[in-house]
């Protein structure tokens, strides 16, 4: 029971070996889990008690400790809990008493569009959507580095209306807030490249459309049975055993839009329809309302038939030589769970990270503010592209104004009508609005922070429940280490994650914002969930694994593009950046010391290309290229440029554009995608690099990317004389070095057969990487990281000239050279607060370290045992998990930008 002063280990280890393990220490892990569960095993719960009693005795400072008390894990302690933000989040999305304001000022304004709160038709007028529109830069920086006026607070809106050219769906600006006799109601186009603020939505009427493929199918009863053993049940929408049908559809121009229906069975178990394509498919000319489609070609098995009555004639001609082919029926194949297996080992838990003394970050809930270790920011969350952070800062220098997801893309291709048109822009269905409850203990370690989002939608607010987490986690690889003759050293790499988890349909997105001690910041997302698979068609046209390759009985996967778009407002030490490609080049160089032996050297060298123009660029062939943003005018200590380095970075390495060239079904609304990473200026009136709009008119979208990335000057003030770039006269403007990075992740994704049932994240992720490059003087995570360093003997090989030597009388050390540079006081709000926090006991304590043989630990390490509740290892997710029912879009439009019908 008693712990050596120095271990760092806790009982989690011994946890999973309980089972294994004498009963007593069984019983003293689990007295939480009686306690928690309120099971009353008593003699058990006896004997824990006597061994709970012990552990109290012997570690009395463990009895207040976080650990024991009631309440949430992640209970901050109560200095962290009044822990504030520096300002108000000026981000933060509308409230729901702000959003209702709004809505009630628009109802009063808009009296005679007689919008409802309960839409039932395409027709009707309601209000989608309500959100905070986003301060300008232009004026939030001021705000915030020169003590400025706050901006004012203005809403989106976004209405639908029925207009004499059908359902428009229309952006306004509601604002300034809160609502009051100068509030307006005003288009919103600045962020809109095409001149325009709606869009037609041609797709309003989604449930007469959801009922046009479902009357078609029952349609065809007769064919369905014969071909696929099942039909469709109009009485009963969850018989597991029926068809469904789904239209998809491609805009060709505003007179043209055309649909393929496809069935698919219902996928009822498992919820895997996406597996169940059925091979059937009918195009329909749905250019007009729903009352006039019409139905046209079928498609079976490689078969092209002009309507359903020639598919009904080949089928029963036995001359016709109509090719059949085996269903594609459901089975427990589809089931994501195997709950009977047991092979060795999986009668044991596996280990599971702890926290027991709380967390190190500072949360200002509220606010959505987080201080951890010099990093700060504020994040919000919208409803197309989920969590935003914002005013990033690392140890008071500025970073990035903004990190944000804009768009996710998945683009398939194939050879059946489905999969070879078929493209999603998934911030159409909302990857906020389709981010769900987060599983404590399986999404994010059981200690992590759960915050929750707001959706405002037709004038009612729904809430999503602990569907971002926060939470520091510590690799099983160090950050650093070292061993000398006389010592090693070893430094934890222990990072904070921002993370949410949008489940679009079939696909879940994980999205992950993580901070490293060393300045480093890394974009990831990792996809699971099921895919859109193909049928398998057999005939004698179709060409084997052309598409992907067959993964069940009549189940093909298809080859598809997922390209994920952040936007990443860099401003590395201010807003005046310079973006260079730094090339590692192989050479040939005769050097003189060199002569007269060895005319020529064989090498490589360093070459640097600034970037002059707004442009997209690839990930470099062989790595060999840094790209680097600097500030323009501030440097290090050796008069080298902070700079940041933009890496492709961990997961599969492979961080794609999209393969598809000019793709026929996304025109211009996603022309992001056609390049790895883009540099453009920073303008209010280019806040977005895309738009969930964009999926209903692809081929005119509300924002065209091609004219954000349209080869502007990057050229500015200090640099206009500079490496030989030649100004025109079109260059002659105030632009002021600030520069916004586009870039993508995702995945060239040809599912396999272990893509069934589900896609496996730990290789379908890929990242990109912000890395200081000469931004601070030497690397910062020494002030800030955990670990210990093993003096062995003597201060010789592996002494450490960082102490005083043993027989300095100060007995304290320099404190190190603060950093940042001096002149840059007024933009350390971390370091002074932190400061007046630690205190003079503190710094008391930090200088008057002594070394010593034998471990010296630096950061605090574990000093004593702790009592592990079972809550800490396995949260009691019945209690925890408050959802009961998730509204998921399961490939409908209900609840996409398209629009949402309450009840
Ligand atoms: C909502 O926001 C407004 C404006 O910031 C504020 O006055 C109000 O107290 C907030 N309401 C709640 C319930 O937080
Ligand atoms: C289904 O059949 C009915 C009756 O023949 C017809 O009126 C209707 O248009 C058909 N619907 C579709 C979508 O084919
Ligand atoms: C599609 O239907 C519309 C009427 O809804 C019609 O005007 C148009 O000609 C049709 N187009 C085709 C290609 O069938
Ligand atoms: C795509 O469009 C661009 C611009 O119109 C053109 O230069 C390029 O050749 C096109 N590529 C293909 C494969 O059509
Ligand atoms: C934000 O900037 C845009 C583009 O310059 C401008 O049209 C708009 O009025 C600004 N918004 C506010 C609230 O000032
Ligand atoms: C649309 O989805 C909402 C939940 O977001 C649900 O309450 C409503 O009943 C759905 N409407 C239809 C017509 O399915
Ligand atoms: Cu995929």
């Amino acid at each position: 029971m008693i712990y050596p002063s120095s271990s760092s280990f806790f009982v989690a280890v011994e946890s999973f070996l309980a089972v294994t393990r004498p009963r007593l220490i069984f019983h003293r892990i689990s007295l939480f889990a009686m306690e928690q569960r309120k099971r009353t095993l008593l003699p058990i719960l006896t004997a824990s008690l006597f061994i709970l009693t012990v552990g109290y005795l012997v570690l009395p400072e463990w009895s207040d400790a976080h650990f024991l008390q009631d309440g949430p894990l992640s209970s901050h302690s109560a200095s962290a809990s009044q822990f504030q933000a520096p300002t108000p989040n000026i981000w933060a999305d509308l409230n729901a008493s702000e959003a209702k304001d709004v809505y009630d000022f628009l109802v009063r304004e808009w009296a005679d569009l007689d919008l409802t709160t309960s839409p039932k038709t395409g027709t009707d007028n309601y209000i989608v959507t309500i959100e905070a529109l986003q301060p300008n830069k232009s004026q939030a920086v001021p705000y915030l580095f020169e003590q400025e006026s706050r901006p004012a607070r203005w809403a989106k809106v976004v209405l639908s209306h029925n207009t004499h050219d059908g359902p428009l769906l229309t952006y306004y600006a509601v604002g300034p807030l809160p609502v009051s006799a100068e509030t307006k109601v005003e288009l919103l186009t600045y962020p809109f490249n095409s001149g325009r603020s709606s869009v037609p939505n041609f797709r309003a009427d989604f449930l007469s459309s959801a009922l046009f493929a479902l009357n078609l199918a029952e349609n065809v009863s007769d064919i369905t049975t014969e071909l696929l053993g099942a039909h469709v049940n109009n009485k009963d929408p969850f018989d597991p055993d029926a068809l469904q049908a789904f239209p998809q559809f491609t805009r060709i121009d505003a007179g043209l839009t055309l649909a393929w229906i496809q069935f698919f069975r219902s996928g009822m178990g498992s919820a895997g329809r996406t597996l169940l394509p059925q091979g059937l498919y009918a195009k329909i000319n749905a250019s007009d309302e729903v009352s006039q489609w019409t139905v046209g070609q079928w498609w079976y098995n490689g078969q092209l038939f002009d309507d359903v009555n020639h598919l009904r004639r080949a089928m029963n001609d036995p001359d016709s030589g109509f090719l059949r082919t085996e269903p594609n029926t459901d089975g427990s194949w589809t089931d994501t769970e195997d709950f009977d297996a047991l092979p060795d080992g999986r009668e044991l838990p596996p280990p599971v990270s702890i926290q027991p003394l709380g967390p190190r970050y500072k949360l200002d809930k509220a606010e959505r503010f987080v201080s951890w270790f010099g990093f700060e920011f504020y994040f919000t969350s919208t409803q197309a592209t989920g969590v935003s952070l914002y005013d990033i800062r690392f140890k008071g220098q500025r970073v990035m104004y903004e990190l944000s997801l804009q768009e996710a893309m998945a683009h398939y291709a194939g050879d059946d009508p489905m999969a070879g048109g078929q493209e999603f822009l998934d911030t159409f269905f909302g990857m906020g609005t389709n981010a769900f409850e987060l599983v404590p203990g399986y999404d994010c370690p059981a200690y992590a922070d759960f915050l929750d989002s707001e959706l405002h939608r037709v004038g009612k607010t729904e809430k999503l429940p602990n569907n971002i987490c926060i939470f520091e986690f510590s690799s099983d690889a160090l950050l650093s280490r070292h061993t000398a003759q006389y010592s090693v050293t070893v430094s934890r790499n222990t990072f904070l994650t921002l993370r949410f988890v949008s489940t679009v349909g079939n696909y879940d997105y994980t999205i992950d914002y993580t901070f490293y001690l060393d300045g480093a910041i890394e974009v990831k997302v990792r996809a699971s969930g099921y895919i859109y698979g193909a049928f398998y068609a057999t005939n004698p046209f179709k060409n084997e694994d052309e598409y992907g390759h067959r993964v069940h009985n009549a189940l093909s996967s298809s080859l598809h593009d997922h390209v994920i778009n952040f936007k990443a407002d860099l401003d590395i030490a201010g807003t005046a950046n310079d973006m260079v490609r730094m090339a590692v080049e192989p050479t040939v160089i005769s050097y003189p010391w060199d002569q007269p032996y060895i005319k020529e050297r064989h090498t490589m060298h360093l070459q640097e290309y600034p970037v002059t123009r707004e442009t997209g660029f690839d990930w470099p062939w062989n790595g060999g290229e840094f790209y680097l943003v600097y500030s323009s005018d501030q440097k290090n200590a050796w008069g080298e440029r902070r700079g940041y380095r933009i890496v492709s970075g961990t997961g599969m390495g492979n961080t794609p554009h999209l393969t598809v060239q000019n793709s026929t079904s996304l025109g211009d609304s996603a022309r992001w995608a056609e390049k790895d990473i883009w540099v453009v200026r920073q303008k209010d009136e280019e806040p977005r690099g895309a738009d969930p709009l964009n999926y209903l008119d692809t081929h005119h979208p509300l924002v065209d990317f091609t004219k954000v990335a349209n080869a502007e000057s990057l050229i500015h003030g200090a640099e206009d004389d500079d490496k030989n770039v030649h100004k025109n006269s079109k260059d002659e403007d105030d632009y002021n070095g600030d520069l916004v990075v586009y870039f993508n992740v995702g995945s060239h994704h040809v599912p396999h057969s272990g893509d069934i049932p589900n896609t496996l994240m730990h290789t379908s992720a890929s990242s990109v990487m912000f890395v200081p490059h000469n931004f601070a003087d030497r690397d910062p995570s020494r002030e800030s990281v955990q670990g210990v360093r093993l003096q062995l003997k003597g201060d010789k090989s592996g002494g450490f000239a960082g102490f005083p030597s043993p027989d300095d009388d100060s007995n304290t050390h320099e404190p190190s050279k603060s950093w940042p540079a001096a002149g840059l006081e007024q933009d350390l709000r971390s370091r002074e607060r932190r400061q007046q926090q630690a205190g003079e006991s503190e710094k008391v304590k930090r200088g008057s370290y002594q070394r010593h043989e034998g471990a010296n630990y630096f950061g605090t390490p574990y000093k004593k045992g702790v009592q592990v509740p079972l809550e800490a290892l396995e949260p009691d997710l019945e209690s925890r998990f408050v959802t009961s029912e998730v509204r998921v879009s399961d490939l409908g439009l209900n609840g996409s930008a398209a629009g949402v019908w309450l009840p």
